[in-house]
């Protein structure tokens, strides 16, 4: 069991802490930049995204993990798509969760069709639509920051995740209720980590268990809300906005309530060759902090690290003083 465990300092119950942004509002853009700025994070209210899209997988995914476990293992594809279970990624962490993760790509539904087979009939819809909306939502948050940040043209993010070539994923977490033989205190669920994707949007039920850094280095608990999103800077967009925004590390410990706790994440990138670098327009005569890479570099690079690596630190860019 002792892999599951980590040291937790300083776990503080700030919960107001954490922005919490109506985008029904013309003048959010302003909140949504401030948030970005200091935590790489935020609660989205008024999002739009009808809620029975919402609640209709959340079922779909409760089903699959009430699956055996035997079948299961047979959704797998090439990695990283498709079940996990502590397992994460591929260089030996562990947590306890068990997944699956998908390619939300247009022109490869196939493991979407194989993973059809195993959850009924109309999974595909439901994902689809589900994806379709929140894809939205997080184009319209992409366009709302390039207005805040004062960059032009607007879609000058959110065509990334539109493009036909855009490396998306989503993934279903599960995080059963603590073993018996656990008091639960600081279990796991996923370690410490930032995404490295553009932006990430996250839906869970109404189980505890995500908390958020700091600046400070302080980790706070999320309260959940399953009608809202929460979303995450990431990697790409910290480098594209030349480190003003901050990719924020995040985990999820397993409380001991007793329940599950279900998620569901759209991680919104960019297409493989695109290369991630400071938008020239936010830069004004300042210098770039990063050395430039394409996705398809970073991703590789990525998906040969452990979680907890700081994996921007290859890329950034040693300034004399
Ligand atoms: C974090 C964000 C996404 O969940 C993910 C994860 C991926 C995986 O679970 O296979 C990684 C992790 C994530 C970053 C570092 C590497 C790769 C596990 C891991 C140890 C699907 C992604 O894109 O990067």
């Amino acid at each position: 069991m002792e892999q599951y465990f980590s040291i937790s300092k300083n776990c503080s119950t700030l919960y107001s802490a954490v922005p919490s942004i109506d985008i029904s509002k013309p003048d959010s853009k302003t909140l949504l930049v401030k948030a970005c700025e200091e935590f790489g994070f935020f609660k989205v209210i008024n999002h739009g995204v009808p809620t029975e899209y919402m609640s209709n997988l959340e079922s779909k995914a409760v089903n699959f993990f009430s699956l055996p476990l035997s079948v299961k293992h047979k959704a797998v594809a090439a990695h990283p798509f498709g079940y996990g279970n502590k397992m994460i990624g591929s260089t030996g962490d562990f947590g306890w969760v068990e997944y699956l993760i998908l390619t939300t790509n247009t022109t490869d539904q196939s493991s979407c069709r194989k993973f059809s087979s195993i959850f009924a009939e109309n999974f595909s819809w439901v994902l689809n639509e589900y994806l379709s909306a929140v894809r939205k939502m997080a184009c319209e948050i992409l366009e709302m920051l390039a207005d805040g940040l004062k960059i032009e043209p607007r879609n000058v993010l959110s065509k990334l995740l539109m493009d036909e070539q855009s490396d998306s994923m989503f993934r279903l977490n599960h995080y059963p209720p603590i073993p018996e033989e656990s008091d639960g205190h600081n279990l796991m669920g996923f370690g410490e980590h930032t995404d490295p994707q553009i932006i990430s949007v996250l839906r869970s039920n109404n189980t505890w268990g995500l908390q958020i850094s700091l600046k400070d280095g302080d980790w706070i608990s999320v309260p959940p809300d399953h009608n809202s999103f929460f979303v995450n800077v990431g990697d790409s967009l910290q480098v594209m906005t030349n480190g003003r925004f901050k990719s924020v590390k995040h985990r999820v410990v397993v409380n001991n309530s007793k329940e599950s706790r279900v998620s569901m994440i759209y991680f919104g990138g960019p297409p493989l060759c695109e290369k991630i670098a400071p938008l020239p327009s936010l830069m004004k005569g300042e210098d770039s902090l990063y050395k430039e890479f394409t996705w398809f570099e970073y991703k590789r690079y990525a998906f040969q690290s452990r979680l907890a690596d700081n994996r921007l630190g290859l890329f950034e860019k040693i300034v004399a003083s």
